[in-house]
Order: C-alpha cells, then structure tokens, then sequence
C-alpha cells in the first residue's frame, strides 16, 4: 500500500473506532453504558386486549401485538436489565366503572370531587381471568398493583387520583434504577402516567411507541406530544435503543 492510502484506512479505522465508542458511552441521549435502566411493561392483560376480547379491548392489540411486546421484553432481560410491570387491579365496585354510576354509560366523562374521570366498562377486576398479565411473569421482578382503592382511579404505576404512592418507585430505587424503558397499554391513560410520574420522580425515561397502543387516535397524539414536552424520548421501535 502507498502511504496515502496506508493512512486513508487507519482514518477510516480511527473513525469507526470513535463512532462507535460514542455510541457506547452514549454521546447521544439514549445510553445504556454507566446508567442503570430498568423496563417497566404496562398493563398487558387481557380485558385491554382485543386477543382476549377484553372488556377494554385497544384497537391492534391481537395476538401478534402481545408477542411483539413478549419477544420485547424477553430480548431486554437476555441483555441483563431488570423488568418490572404493572398491573390494573381493580375490587368490583371500583370508582371507574360506568357501571357503578347511575344512570351513565362506558366513555362518559364525569366530576368527581373535583376530578375528572372517565367511565370505562368494568374491566381487570381482582381475580378474574382477564386481568392476568398476558407476558411471562417469569419475566418480572416484580409486577405492581394499582387501582385497589375502590375511590380513586390510578393510571399511573407509582400514585393513584388520590396520591397514595404503590411501591413503584421505592422498587426502582432499592434496585438503583437511574433511567426506565416503558411501553404497553394504552398510550394514552397508563402508559403516558406512568412515563411522565417516573419523569417526575428523577428518572430518565424512554417510551417505545410501537411496543404501545393507544385508546383513541386524537389522546395517543396528544400523550406523545405531550410526553416528548416533559423530556421523555419517545422512539418508534426498541431497536432505536438497543446496543
Ligand atoms: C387503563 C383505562 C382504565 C390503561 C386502565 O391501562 O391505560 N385505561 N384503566
Ligand atoms: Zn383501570
């Protein structure tokens, strides 16, 4: 080799050398080198589900979707990063359901004490068959409740409407998580509370948009657009944060 050519390859070499440490370290906002991420999967079960012909069934939401976020997850936790979930847990008479106002139907939006809060269909009740989280549990580290308080709604994993705080984030700290991976169900209503409370308890937060389907088109923009406003990075596909 001339020696032009000699030193064209070692700046070549010396290139890829720096990109892709860069890449290791995370020069960009998406690192895994030196912070500790966890991943936290959001209610994947069945009444959200239109596989299981759930009560709360999410558009696109098929066998095929669950799988995706299995396969997900499962390629996470081969990479050593600890998975926690949530689950909505609701008793029967729960806040929530149209069914336990009068004279109301699934969708409407009421006042409660000041608070807004939509009806839904009953759905994930403690228990019963659809409110069994649909992703291997062996995955998880721990899988948290929410929605137990038969007064107060709780999309989000770590608070519910009234303020009591689940064991989400004292979870996440004793397993000195810095930065959460979150995606699952819905967009819109627990995925977005869950995303921005872990925002808002320090944590650095990813959502994967395609791991995450949403209620209603017009919420799941309004969530993303709101998420991306509160510093959350929102990517299209897990692939855009793996190493
Ligand atoms: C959810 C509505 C009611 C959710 C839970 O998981 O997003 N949505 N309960
Ligand atoms: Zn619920």
């Amino acid at each position: 080799m001339k020696g032009g050519t000699v030193m064209k390859t070692m700046m070549i070499i010396l290139l890829a050398l720096v990109c892709g440490c860069a890449f290791l370290t995370g020069t960009g906002n998406i690192s895994f080198a030196g912070e500790k991420v966890g991943v936290i999967v959001v209610d994947m079960q069945g009444d959200f589900t239109t596989w299981k012909n759930g009560s709360l069934a999410v558009a696109g939401t098929d066998k095929g979707f669950v799988e995706k976020v299995e396969n997900a997850t499962k390629q996470l936790a081969a990479k050593g990063l600890l998975i926690f979930g949530t689950q909505d847990w609701h008793p029967a008479n729960h806040v929530s359901f149209f069914t336990n106002h009068s004279g109301k139907k699934p969708f409407e939006v009421i006042k409660i004490n000041g608070r807004t809060q939509v009806l839904w269909p009953p759905h994930c009740v403690q228990g019963t068959k659809n409110a069994v989280v649909l992703v291997d549990n062996n995955l998880f580290l721990a899988i948290v409740k929410k929605g137990k308080n038969p007064k107060y709604d709780s999309y989000s994993g770590f608070q519910d409407d009234g303020g009591d705080k689940t064991e989400m984030n004292q979870i996440l700290k004793r397993n000195g998580i810095q930065k959460v991976i979150v995606y699952g169900i819905a967009t819109d209503y627990c995925v977005k509370a869950t995303a921005v409370d872990a925002a808002n308890s320090g944590y650095k937060v990813i959502v994967v948009e395609g791991l995450c389907k949403g209620v209603a088109p017009k919420t799941t923009e309004a969530a993303l657009k709101e998420m991306k406003e509160k510093g959350i990075t929102v990517v299209k596909e897990l692939d855009q944060v793996m190493m």
